[in-house]
């Protein structure tokens, strides 16, 4: 076991401790005796003193040219390359997912920062004519202000990066509130963040739970932003106190994501993608696949060599090198998981395979759920409607195309789904038809690339759209200027009629 890392808040340009002087220890879940760091357990004291900084901050900050915001945004992405693999490393260890797989969260932090380095260089607005002759006029993106990030546990670097770092490029000055689960993390990213030379107080970092540092974070007056990650319900309270007080807030929340396998699909890529999407991070993606909507002629063949090949999967710690499957983040996830597999046997599914906590060598100090496949599930049912957040899969069998599209539409979620098919007018259906802010054709529910928008529809988000430069319109602000160059007063509606 190696010792423990100290982590601190990082506020106004200083490493510091929660001015209660509490804390709380982040565990190994693969091992929850193993305490990768302990962490300060911040509270609105803390969080004020962020606000102030950032505030401060902000009044030079927004002065500073994009393309010069920008290349630290660039370094930034040099510092992520240059520790992928201890990151990667620590990611694994503090929130057990395997290694290849935090190498991937890692590579879409640098990914991102390459793409939004370049955006500074850009932040395009538009020139249009005037309706009136020696008139101008323009839209120029402008900052927002003070932005809070509160971002989960499952992305631990992805995430934060796809919020940080285009609201640094537009101007903003940043509150950072991690998930406890992912602190030692959140602390690393910050250390590269303040080496790449962000300014004191442009990007802060405050500890501790959602019920203290978030909620403070949201109510505070001069927080101008909120951007959050996580589950629908919090997104629901974040959005009231925000809506009270005419915060922006961005929000991106639940998924209850399916994969349609058609009659004619290619059944081996479909399977490898069934697989991948339902049980990659242990099912712990917003985008994971929990619903298999199969076409009752290829259900039996493609169950049987599905559950052939879940049974494979070897579970273990992330870091070890042969685990296909890692541990559930915590006890409460774990909880969670086992209490939606009892829901599963009132509403009388099979279970076809796992459905318990797993047992045996090297598990049993950790958080591990079997990779588990529900069968019979119909449509309504509540392992079909809720998320559930684990590696946990249930089939529901089809007749139709129309009625695989209407059950991937009989969601409150939309976020990712997917299609597998041969036949390319059912895929142009599925791309118009499905109710969801992503749809991959003949590709599992997971593996967003950061250039493109990333989001959903119904209880999955309010209409803003992360990555890409979609997620320039949740960072920045349209200011509309005419330059009138006539030396006249000219009255647009009215003259020149
Ligand atoms: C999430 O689970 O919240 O598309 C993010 C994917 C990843 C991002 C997932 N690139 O699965």
């Amino acid at each position: 076991m190696n010792k423990p890392l100290t982590c601190h808040n990082y506020i106004n340009g200083q490493w510091i401790s929660a001015k209660s002087g509490k804390s709380f220890e982040s565990l190994n879940p693969a091992n929850g005796r193993e305490c990768i760091a302990t962490v300060p357990l911040s509270g609105s004291a803390d969080v004020q003193a962020a606000v102030t900084a950032a505030r401060q901050a902000y009044q030079s900050w927004r002065l500073v040219p994009a393309p010069v915001r920008s290349e630290i945004v660039h370094r930034i992405g040099e510092g992520l390359l240059a520790r992928k693999k201890e990151l990667a490393t620590l990611m694994s260890r503090e929130m057990g997912k395997i290694l290849t797989e935090a190498q991937g969260d890692v590579q879409e932090g640098i990914d991102c920062a390459f793409y939004y380095a370049g955006e500074g260089r850009r932040l395009f607005g538009q020139t249009t004519p005037s309706e009136l002759g020696n008139k101008f006029a323009m839209t120029l993106r402008m900052p927002i202000g003070v932005a809070a990030l509160i971002t989960p546990w499952n992305f631990p670097i992805a995430i934060p990066c796809w919020k940080a770092l285009p609201a640094l490029v537009c101007g903003n000055t940043l509150i950072f509130k991690p998930a406890k689960d992912v602190s030692a993390c959140a602390t690393l990213l910050t250390e590269i963040i303040a080496e790449a030379g962000v300014p004191p107080g442009v990007f802060n970092l405050v500890h501790g739970s959602g019920e203290e540092v978030g909620q403070s974070l949201t109510s505070h007056p001069e927080v101008d932003l909120v951007s959050f990650t996580g589950s629908s319900q919090t997104g629901a309270e974040v959005a009231a106190i925000c809506g009270r007080s005419h915060k922006r807030v961005s929000l991106e929340m639940g998924g209850k994501n399916a994969q349609i396998v058609m009659e004619d699909a290619d059944l081996e890529l479909a399977l490898e993608g069934a697989l991948w999407g339902a049980f990659g991070t242990t099912g712990q993606r917003c985008t994971a696949t929990s619903r298999l909507i199969l076409h009752r002629d290829i259900k039996a063949d493609f169950t049987a060599k599905l559950l052939d090949k879940t049974r494979k999967l070897r579970l273990g710690a992330g870091t070890d090198p042969h685990t296909d499957v890692g541990p559930l983040v915590n006890e409460a996830q774990l909880k969670r998981v086992k209490y939606y597999l009892e829901v599963a046997q009132d509403e009388g599914v099979t279970i076809l395979t796992g459905g318990k906590q797993a047992q045996g060598e090297g598990l049993d100090q950790g958080y591990f759920f079997e990779p588990t496949i529900l069968d019979g599930v119909e449509s309504q049912m509540r392992v079909a409607q809720e998320e559930i957040f684990g590696p946990v899969v249930s089939l529901i069998e089809v007749g139709s195309f129309e009625e695989a599209i209407a059950i991937i539409n009989d969601s409150r979620y939309g976020l990712s789904s997917a299609v597998y098919t041969q036949n390319v007018n059912r895929a142009f259906q599925a791309m118009r038809d499905i109710e969801a802010g992503i749809t991959y054709i003949n590709g599992p529910t997971i593996g967003a690339e950061v250039h493109l928008p990333f989001g959903g529809v119904k209880a999955t988000g309010n209409g803003h759209r992360e990555a890409g430069t979609a997620a320039l319109d949740i960072f920045s602000e349209w200011k509309t200027v005419y330059v009138d160059f006539s030396g006249q007063l000219q009255r647009a509606q009215i003259d020149n009629r």
